[in-house]
């Protein structure tokens, strides 16, 4: 059953798609006049429409209570899906623009043709919307610039990206007298592959001189908000953030709750009206005054109140973990300190930036036991792949790094492998057996329909030499959707085959996703942390692939890169 404030906001959308098609003023007033009364109701909607009381309600009309009772009842309203098809969905969006009224948008549709913001963009820039009446030139460059904030504002932002952003920002906070605590909570905390804002949270009894520090931060280009214990701002890039003061015995309700997700909140909720509390970002509340509400000074403390071991944020998906917790079932998830070594390198043989040598060096550096060296074969040869010929000569100069004993890590030798238009890899068999580990992907024909590109992968999965499978999907976060494969179809093969699937730690990529990894586990599929580094620096993605194993609840002994190098060997039986 539809609420009434979603009734509401269907209303005002009637009303402003019948300013847009241009229909009877009075109508149209009607519909906002029906949202605001419905906003305002003190009574229960349903039990007026139940008693057939809706009609006595100053100002709904009789048209308006048929509107109201059926979308309470369908959820959906004919009259209002028919109106919304008659108009070019884009225009919505056009009216988004700051500035871009119905009354100007209409204008635009129809004597411009303007059904998107594509064309808008089009018209602005060939001056035909200054010479329109009611527009100018000042008309048209602020909505060329609401146009561009738009493309940068509506976007979600990859999740190093947006931590790059608060990192600096929570030393800054946590450096400020006034403040007692300070955390980032939101999508950024559950260590989500993308973000859509930030949320800070700081407990203080002095909130003035915080807020003010916050809005004046460098880098700010835009105060939306700037109160008492709520303040926004928005950066250059377009990612926006929130901070919220509160006092410090409210610290830890609210870092739960503003941590999320939304859906774990509900469970969370539920599960403490079930013990006589409610349950919301100020505390625990007594129901009916029966059981003494409890405070607390961890976060563990608001967990342990409900019956509940403290869940890792990651988890706080609203997947079962309040189930899993409840039954001390919570799996012990993988840490970035568990990892012996990586697989999936490039160097300077094919498109990496540096040598052997550095990256083994840099390897080092990362205290690991191994290194898995896996350039292109030869036909990425955008990426300077390497033939038969070449990867023997890398072959030797591995073994004779490993013999000079310069450094303790070990260093494999692999190859990024081509998986061709048929299945068939770049190399023979021969030449893969040759290596110590292989790693398979696709990195050509990415709009192969679903049946093909599945049975391409899977003919992969099923030679023997192949000891994984690089980048499941090719998406790039933001950039590029991934391809069309039967990822669970898959997940059976890998699984039936004993091919591990790699969790590609490149934070454009985080790949195969994390919804998916429970699933893989449970099937037996194990799990290989790549991070595809190119570059010396780029070692350090393993930490992205980390966060994303725990979001995917895969524990140590599900990650082949957490066993020590001899169990490595053995499982790769080479
Ligand atoms: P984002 O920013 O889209 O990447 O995702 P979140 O999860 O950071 O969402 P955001 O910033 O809107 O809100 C932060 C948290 O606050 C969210 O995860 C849960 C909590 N929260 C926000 N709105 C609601 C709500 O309407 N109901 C409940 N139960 N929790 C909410
Ligand atoms: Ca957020
Ligand atoms: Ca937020
Ligand atoms: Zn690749």
């Amino acid at each position: 059953m539809m609420e009434k404030n979603d009734i509401a906001a269907v209303l005002d959308e009637i009303a402003t798609l019948m300013e847009l098609t241009g229909e009877n003023p009075f109508k149209i007033r009607a519909y906002s006049a029906g949202a605001r009364i419905l906003e305002n109701l003190t009574e229960d909607l349903g039990e007026l429409i139940d008693g057939g009381k809706l009609a006595d309600i100053p100002g709904l009309g009789e048209a308006l209570v048929e509107k109201i009772t059926t979308l309470r009842r369908d959820g959906v309203l004919p009259f209002h899906q028919k109106l919304k098809a008659s108009i070019p969905a884009g225009l919505l969006e056009v009216m988004q623009i700051p500035g871009l009224g119905p009354k100007k948008v209409r204008a635009l549709w129809t004597q411009l043709a303007v059904e998107d913001l594509a064309k808008l963009k089009e018209v602005c820039e060939s001056g035909a919307v200054a010479e329109l009446k009611g527009f100018g030139a000042k008309t048209q460059d602020k909505i060329l610039e609401g146009i561009k904030n738009r493309v940068a504002y509506g976007k979600r932002h990859r999740w190093y990206e947006a931590a790059a952003v608060a990192e600096p920002i929570l030393v800054g906070l946590r450096a400020l007298p006034q403040v007692a605590l300070a955390e980032s909570a939101g999508s950024l905390r559950r260590s989500r592959e993308t973000v859509g804002d930030l949320d800070f949270l700081v407990a203080s009894s002095e909130p003035k001189p915080v807020m003010d520090w916050f809005v004046a931060y460098p880098g700010v280009k835009e105060v939306t908000a700037h109160g008492e214990t709520k303040s926004s701002v928005r950066f250059e890039n377009g990612l926006q953030a929130d901070l919220r003061v509160v006092p410090a015995e409210q610290f830890y309700f609210a870092l739960h709750h503003f941590t999320g997700s939304k859906e774990h909140n509900v469970a969370m909720r539920h599960r403490a009206l079930g013990r006589g509390l409610s349950m919301s970002e100020w505390g625990f509340k007594s129901v009916d005054d029966k059981v003494v509400a409890p405070g607390a000074k961890s976060e563990e403390e608001v967990f342990r109140a409900l019956g509940l071991p403290w869940i890792p944020p990651e988890l706080r998906e609203g997947n079962g973990e309040i189930e899993a917790a409840e039954a001390g079932k919570l799996p012990r998830l993988v840490e970035f300190a568990d990892l012996r070594g990586v697989f999936h390198n490039h160097t300077t043989e094919s498109d990496g930036d540096h040598t052997l040598d550095q990256m083994a060096a840099a390897a080092e550096a990362h205290g690991w036991e191994y290194l898995g060296i896996s350039d292109h074969s030869k036909s990425s040869f955008q990426a300077r792949g390497l033939d038969e010929a070449r990867l023997a000569k890398q072959r030797e100069d591995i073994a004779k790094l490993n013999a000079s004993k310069k450094y303790r890590v070990r260093v494999l030798t692999g190859s990024e492998v081509d998986i061709l238009r048929d299945g068939t890899l770049d190399f023979t068999d021969d030449v893969l057996a040759s290596l110590d580990f292989v790693v398979a992907s696709v990195h050509a024909l990415f709009t192969l329909d679903r049946e093909a590109q599945t049975a391409r992968i899977i003919k992969a999965i099923e030679n023997e030499h192949v000891d994984m499978i690089g980048h499941l999907t090719g998406r790039l976060l933001n950039k590029r959707e991934p391809y069309d494969v039967d990822v669970a179809k898959v997940i059976d093969a890998a699984a039936a085959n004993d091919t591990i699937l790699e969790l590609n730690a490149n934070p454009w990529r985080l790949d195969l996703d994390w919804r998916w990894w429970r699933r893989a586990a449970e099937r037996g599929v194990l799990c290989s942390i790549n991070p595809d580094a190119h570059d010396v620096d780029q070692l350090a993605f393993a930490a992205h692939g980390v966060r994303i194993a725990r979001k995917g609840w895969l524990t140590p002994e599900q990650v082949l890169n957490t066993r020590p190098l001899p169990e490595v060997l053995r499982w790769l039986g080479r």
